[in-house]
C-alpha cells in the first residue's frame, strides 16, 4: 500500500513521486475528530434529502456515468454531486462545512505538492495560482448491492493500447487530482497500482469488466477521515456493501494547463451552470481569496472549450 512513509528516512519519496509510481497514495488522518463530526452531519442531511428525491444532482443505481436522471431510481443512489452547489438545501454552517473542507489549506497543500512538482533538474515547484476548482462531489451506500465495471475515468475501454499510451505519459506534468475522502471507514475502491502509467495488458484486456480477481488489484483501505488522492485513469471500479455505512467526499482540483481533457472531465458534470453563483464569502481570509482564484479559472476554462461533452457512456 503506498502512503507517504519513507523507504529511505532520510529522504523521504515526494507525494507526486508515489503517486507517479503506484497511481494513489493515501494521507491518513487528514480530518480532526471534531471536523469529522461537524462533516458527518452536513453528510448524513444532504444523503437523506437525496435519498428522499428532494435534491436532484445524484448518481443513480444502475447507471455508472453522467448524465444521471434527477430523481432516485427505485433500486437508489450511490452519490451526490456539487457539494459547493449555491442550491444545497442545508443549513449555511452545513454548507460551510463541504466549501471549509474542499478549500481547506490541507487538500489544497498536497494538490499543490502533487501538481506542481518540479520540472526535473529544477528547483522551482511552480505558483499556487495554477490551481482550478473543479469537482466536489460525495459517494454513498446504495441501498441494493450495487458495482462499478472497470474503467479509467476519461479514456473509453474501446481505446487501443497505441491511445492509452499516448494518453498515460507519466513523463507529461499532472494536470489534475481526485480524491477520496472518507467520513466511514471505506474499502469500496478498488484499484490496480501503476495501471494509470501503462496500457492495459492483454489479461486486463479480455477480463470481465465486472471482475472480482483482476491480477494485481487491491481495495484501497480508508479509515473514517483518511483521504486518499489518485489518478482518475488508474484502471478502478467500485464495489458496493448496502449493508455498511458509506460517506466519501469524492473532489478533484486541476492545474490551469489542463486544456480540453480536464475541461471535459469537469464540466460534463455541469458545474458551469452554478459555480459563478457561488458565495464564498463564509470562508477564511485567505483561503476565500484562493478560492476565488480557483473558481476564476474554472469559468474562464469553461468559456474556452465551449460544448465539452462526456467522457464515457454506458
Ligand atoms: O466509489 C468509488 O470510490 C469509485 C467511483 C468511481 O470509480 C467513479 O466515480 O468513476
Amino acid at each position: 500500500m503506498a502512503t507517504p512513509s519513507s523507504a529511505d528516512d532520510n529522504h523521504p519519496p515526494s507525494l507526486s513521486t508515489l503517486l507517479k509510481k503506484d497511481g494513489f497514495i493515501i494521507i491518513p488522518s487528514l480530518l480532526t475528530p471534531s471536523e469529522l463530526t461537524t462533516l458527518r452531519a452536513a453528510a448524513s442531511k444532504l444523503t437523506a434529502l437525496s435519498r428522499a428525491g428532494a435534491w436532484p444532482h445524484i448518481r443513480t443505481v444502475g447507471k455508472q456515468f453522467p448524465p444521471w436522471p434527477s430523481s432516485p431510481s427505485p433500486s437508489g443512489i450511490w452519490g451526490i454531486q456539487h457539494l459547493l452547489h449555491p442550491s444545497l438545501p442545508l443549513p449555511q454552517a452545513d454548507r460551510q462545512a463541504f466549501q471549509n473542507l474542499y478549500f481547506s489549506p490541507r487538500i489544497l497543500s498536497i494538490a499543490s505538492q502533487l501538481l506542481l512538482a518540479p520540472a526535473p533538474g529544477t528547483e522551482d515547484n511552480g505558483k499556487e495560482d495554477v490551481l482550478v476548482m473543479e469537482l466536489c462531489n460525495m459517494l454513498v451506500r446504495p441501498s441494493t448491492p450495487f458495482a462499478l465495471r472497470w474503467h479509467r475515468d476519461d479514456i473509453p475501454w474501446s481505446a487501443s493500447a497505441v491511445d492509452e499510451e499516448a494518453r498515460l505519459d507519466i513523463t507529461k506534468p499532472i494536470h489534475h487530482t481526485q480524491w477520496n475522502l472518507a467520513l466511514y471507514d471505506d474499502d469500496s475502491l478498488i484499484v490496480v497500482p501503476g495501471s494509470h502509467a501503462r496500457a492495459r495488458t492483454q489479461a486486463e484486456r479480455s477480463a470481465d469488466p465486472f471482475a472480482d480477481d483482476m491480477p494485481g488489484q487491491i481495495k484501497v483501505q480508508l479509515t473514517a477521515g483518511d483521504v486518499a488522492f489518485y489518478d482518475n485513469n488508474i484502471l478502478h471500479r467500485g464495489v458496493y456493501d448496502s449493508a455498511k455505512e458509506r460517506m466519501t467526499l469524492h473532489g478533484s482540483v486541476g492545474h490551469v494547463d489542463g486544456s480540453r481533457e480536464r475541461a471535459r472531465n469537469v464540466l460534463q458534470h455541469g458545474v458551469g451552470e452554478w459555480v459563478e453563483q457561488c458565495d464564498f464569502g463564509g470562508l477564511e481570509e485567505g483561503v476565500r481569496e484562493r478560492a476565488e482564484g480557483m473558481r476564476e479559472r474554472l469559468v474562464r476554462m469553461g468559456r474556452e472549450n465551449g460544448d465539452v461533452g462526456f467522457s464515457l457512456s454506458e
